[in-house]
């Protein structure tokens, strides 16, 4: 584990191979009834290259009309998200230190060539609560850097299984997904596309 003094704890190999292989299944079969979709860059329409898609009573979205925001349904089905498994549930009481349940589950999925850009969470009206984040599949290359825009980065390998922990000034670090490294997990079902899935247990309010 390593653990900085502005909040950040990482966590490799929380998840042990069975464990990681339970929870995969668990998103997988809630991807299955609420799809995940391709979000777009608020104003501009610019295509993310992640897809997306939520568990919880809340989840973040982003399209061209509405900008970044949380809602309680599926922009595509209009249905309720599906719940957050138990497995996350337990591990957010066991690694947030915070007293209430996390009310949005996002799910990311990063394809071969999926990126994510230096960026700092912000929607969230709960700013002290911490962020906790799952890596399932291909490993990535993860970029924290800090407080401002400008400063140092740190890039750090994110392997299936490892939990982050964002807590404390971390919570609002910049920070991004610099490439997803092909072959590198045998995790996810063959017949399922090749890549990485990202968890990210929020409080929003
Ligand atoms: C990912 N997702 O790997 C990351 C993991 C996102 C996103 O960035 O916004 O969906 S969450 C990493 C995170 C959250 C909050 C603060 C910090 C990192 N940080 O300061 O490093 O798909
Ligand atoms: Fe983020």
């Amino acid at each position: 584990m390593i653990e900085t003094p502005d909040g950040f704890a990482l966590h490799t190999g929380w998840f042990d191979r069975a464990a990681q292989h339970a929870l995969a299944l668990e998103i997988l079969n809630r991807i299955a009834r609420s799809p995940l979709y391709q979000p777009s860059m608020p104003r501009t329409g610019k295509p993310l290259s992640v897809t997306m898609t939520n568990l919880g009573p809340l989840g973040w979205m982003t399209d061209k009309q509405g900008g970044y925001r949380y809602q309680s349904r599926h922009p595509v089905t209009d249905e309720p998200w599906p719940d957050i498994p138990e497995i996350l549930l337990a591990l957010w009481e066991a690694v947030s230190g915070w007293p209430e349940p996390p009310q949005a589950c996002l799910v990311n999925w990063y394809g071969p060539d999926a990126r994510m850009g230096l960026h700092v969470d912000a929607d969230e009206d709960a700013k002290t609560a911490p962020v906790v984040s799952v890596s399932l599949g291909n490993s990535a290359r993860f970029r924290l850097g800090g407080p401002t825009r400008k400063g140092s980065t740190r890039s750090l390998r994110l392997n299936s299984g490892d939990v982050v922990v964002l807590g404390g000034e971390s919570r609002r670090f910049h920070h991004g997904v610099d490439r997803i490294y092909a072959g590198s997990s045998t995790l996810l079902p063959p017949d399922w596309r090749p890549g990485r899935l990202n968890l990210t247990l929020r409080r929003v309010n």
